[in-house]
């Protein structure tokens, strides 16, 4: 069998945001080009060091020393140095939040530019020893006033994000993206370094046939939630769904995009809030979700509505396909 000859014309993820900033004309200065370069090399940092992790001693605790008598630092920790260096370098952001930093990073004004980023630099790490996929997952919003750089710019409703997205490391690093027409896909090129468009214009399917929930809180869970996981594990149709479980969100999340169904990390009876971050998990997550096509709520309320009071805070989550997430709201609206 003759194999097809390679592409000689890639579409590079640079190259593919450069053309939808170039279509929306002079209102786009191609600032936010360069912030989603720095945030593909964080990220193709983050690849190599994730995949390497066990042979430079990057597994294990924080705090602890190798044996040349160099502090370790937890992958985690790395990866959270390694965007925070880039994105200040860049000189187009204005305010940062990290899931590991306690506060925002207000960048000094020589270094500062319009976009304020949100992001959670190496979510799922506690699966890493395993060898589990584990990624990174952002949301970029703008400053509300040129110049400025406040709290304020990173409490705004998650509707207001101009992009979002995450690179999950795995198998490959895949780079998720939307800057607010629609959502695309890019593989790491190893050979070349690049982001290749892989998976153009993803759509949620409009229902799926998998559910992924932590069922093990279940006893915990709220009515609705038990009533809803009850109807898909005891269908009339006799087809009942099947349960996939990473408790990896990006990876859980991901096959939701590619194949539909439902994610759900509930706030319950002992988890007030839930437990996913609203700003830098949930938020992006049910971006890239209702861009795609799918439905994000937190049972009560759409995600992206939310106004955050601070940058931790966590919400209740659900999301994927249409179909399947407002049959769970059916729950929650008529709770019998
Ligand atoms: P982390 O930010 O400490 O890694 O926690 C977030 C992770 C998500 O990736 C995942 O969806 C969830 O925690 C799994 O939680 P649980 O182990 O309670 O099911
Ligand atoms: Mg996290």
């Amino acid at each position: 069998i003759e194999e097809a000859p390679p592409s000689t014309d890639l579409i590079t993820l640079t190259r593919h945001v450069l053309g939808d900033q170039l279509r929306l004309g002079s209102a786009a200065t191609g600032d936010l080009t360069l912030l989603l370069t720095a945030i593909q090399v964080t990220s193709k940092f983050i690849a190599t060091n994730v995949r390497r992790a066990r042979l430079i001693n990057l597994v294990g605790l924080a705090g602890e020393q190798n044996v040349q008598g160099e502090d370790q630092k937890k992958l985690d920790v790395l990866s959270d140095d390694i965007m925070v260096n880039a994105l200040r370098a860049s000189g187009k952001c204005a305010v940062l939040v990290s899931e590991e930093r306690e506060n925002a990073i207000i960048i000094e004004e020589k270094n500062r530019g319009k976009y304020c980023v949100v992001f959670d630099p190496l979510d799922g790490s506690s699966n890493i020893d395993a060898g589990v996929n584990v990624g990174t997952i952002f949301g970029i919003y703008q400053v509300l006033n040129d110049g400025s750089a406040s709290l304020e710019d990173v409490l705004q409703q998650g509707s207001k994000m101009v992009a979002a997205g995450y690179t999950m490391y795995g198998s490959s690093a895949n780079l998720i993206l939307s800057t607010g027409q629609g959502v695309n896909g890019y593989t790491l090129d190893a050979a070349l370094g690049e982001f290749i468009l892989t998976h153009p214009d993803i759509q949620i399917p409009p229902r799926g046939k998998i559910y992924s929930f932590n069922e093990g809180n279940s006893m915990f869970f709220h009515e609705p939630v038990n009533a809803y996981l009850h109807s898909i594990k005891y269908p009339a149709s006799g087809k009942p769904y099947s349960a996939r479980y990473i408790g990896s969100m990006v990876a859980d999340v991901h096959r939701t995009f590619l194949y539909g169904g439902i994610f759900g990390y509930p706030d319950d009876k002992k988890s007030k809030s839930g437990k996913l971050r609203l700003l830098y998990e949930a938020f992006p997550m049910a971006f890239l979700t209702e861009q795609a096509g799918g439905v994000a709520t937190t049972g009560k309320q759409r995600i992206l509505d939310i106004v955050p009071k601070n940058i931790h805070e966590r919400c209740s989550c659900f999301l994927g396909s249409k179909d399947d997430v407002n049959d769970l709201l059916k729950f929650y609206n008529d709770p019998k």
